[in-house]
């Protein structure tokens, strides 16, 4: 059997991460497509030389061409500028709106049956813009942001906690962005919810207040410090997660940037959601209940994302 192919489109800092995570994990065969000529060429080359010390089958391939990607099973899209000190996300969606139209008629071209992950910001109106200009059935379109948001989440807490990253779990809703809602309730360790590990003294809410503050501003304290350009490890490694998951159907429940229509009463719109993705793509929406607080949190950060879409139909007319 062949193995499957991936078309990392954006060949900048997460682009060249995804690519050699991917070789190192033996996800498939790999094209690196960026508008910038011999940036994908000289990363393919490089990573495929990393191949006989980490013992990896690969093919990878830098393109400047959209007829690479042909084919292609995942697409996961980084293409555009990231943001640097001071900006904020939405800044960035004049100038990443139009590299989203280029990419989602590439796409609708040459790989119609793709599973495509958007990590571009600002994420929830440009995955929203990318399923508008590739005309990809809406459960094959989806943003990475929560596994990311919720890995940051999850990294503070093993802190705070002084136990294992993999022994605690954690939910962060929502937009990406200021708004974004990390569940308390529902992030645990071992099982453990977060409010009981306070009545047993472990930490107290305003440690909790805190490292949730910490997790919202989790990509400015990066930006912050990188002073040219924002984080690329943990959102490549993310968007693996959610590839892997597709490729393998493993029905990892993932919060993702998701089509929601009907779930959490929202009538059609990308936002951060609980997921299950497998073999179908997006196969379920988690509609888990929230209580009056969350709800408050989660209704807001609907509205910025309804917001930053409006924004983006303003810009372009063909998707009003
Ligand atoms: P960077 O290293 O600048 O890479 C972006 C690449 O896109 C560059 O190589 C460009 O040449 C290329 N590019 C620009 N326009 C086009 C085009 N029209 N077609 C193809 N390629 C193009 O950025 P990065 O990899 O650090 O970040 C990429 C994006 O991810 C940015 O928008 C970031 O804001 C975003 N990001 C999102 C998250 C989330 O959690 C959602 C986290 C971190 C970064």
């Amino acid at each position: 059997m062949a193995r499957p192919k991936i078309a990392l489109i954006g060949a900048g800092q997460i682009g060249g991460t995804l690519a050699h995570l991917a070789a190192i994990k033996e996800l498939g065969d790999i094209i690196l497509f960026d508008i910038a000529e011999g940036t994908p060429q000289g990363k393919a080359l490089d990573i495929a030389q990393s191949g006989p010390s980490e013992g990896f089958d690969a093919v990878m391939k830098g393109a400047n061409s959209y007829a690479d990607i042909a084919g292609a099973d995942v697409c996961i899209v980084t293409a555009g500028v990231p943001r640097k000190p001071g900006m904020s996300r939405d800044d960035l969606l004049g100038i990443n709106l139009k590299v989203m139209k280029a990419v989602g008629e590439g796409i609708k071209q040459h790989a119609p049956n793709a599973f495509v992950i958007c990590i571009t910001n600002p994420l929830d109106a440009m995955v929203w813009a990318l399923r508008e200009f590739s005309g990809l059935p809406h459960e094959k379109v989806v943003g990475m942001a929560g596994v990311l948001d919720s890995a940051r989440f999850r990294h503070f807490l093993s802190l705070e906690f002084d136990v294992s990253m993999r022994d605690v779990t954690a939910f962060v809703l929502g937009g990406h962005g200021d708004t974004m809602v990390p569940l308390t309730r529902y992030s645990t360790v071992a099982g453990i919810p977060l409010p009981d590990l306070i009545t047993m003294g472990w930490t107290t809410q305003e440690k909790l207040d805190a490292i949730v503050q910490r997790t919202r501003d989790g990509g400015a304290e990066i930006v912050g410090l990188l002073k040219t350009g924002s984080a690329y490890y943990a959102p490549a490694t993310s968007a693996i997660e959610m590839a892997e998951s597709y490729l393998k159907d493993q029905k990892r429940l993932l919060p993702c940037a998701a089509w929601v229509d009907g779930a959490f009463g929202l009538k059609g719109m990308y936002v951060g959601v609980p997921t299950v993705i497998g073999a179908k793509g997006i196969e379920r929406i988690v509609d888990i209940k929230l209580n009056p607080t969350e709800q408050v949190m989660f209704d807001k950060s609907v509205e910025a994302v309804k917001g930053l879409v409006e924004a983006c139909k303003g810009i372009d007319p063909t998707l009003a």
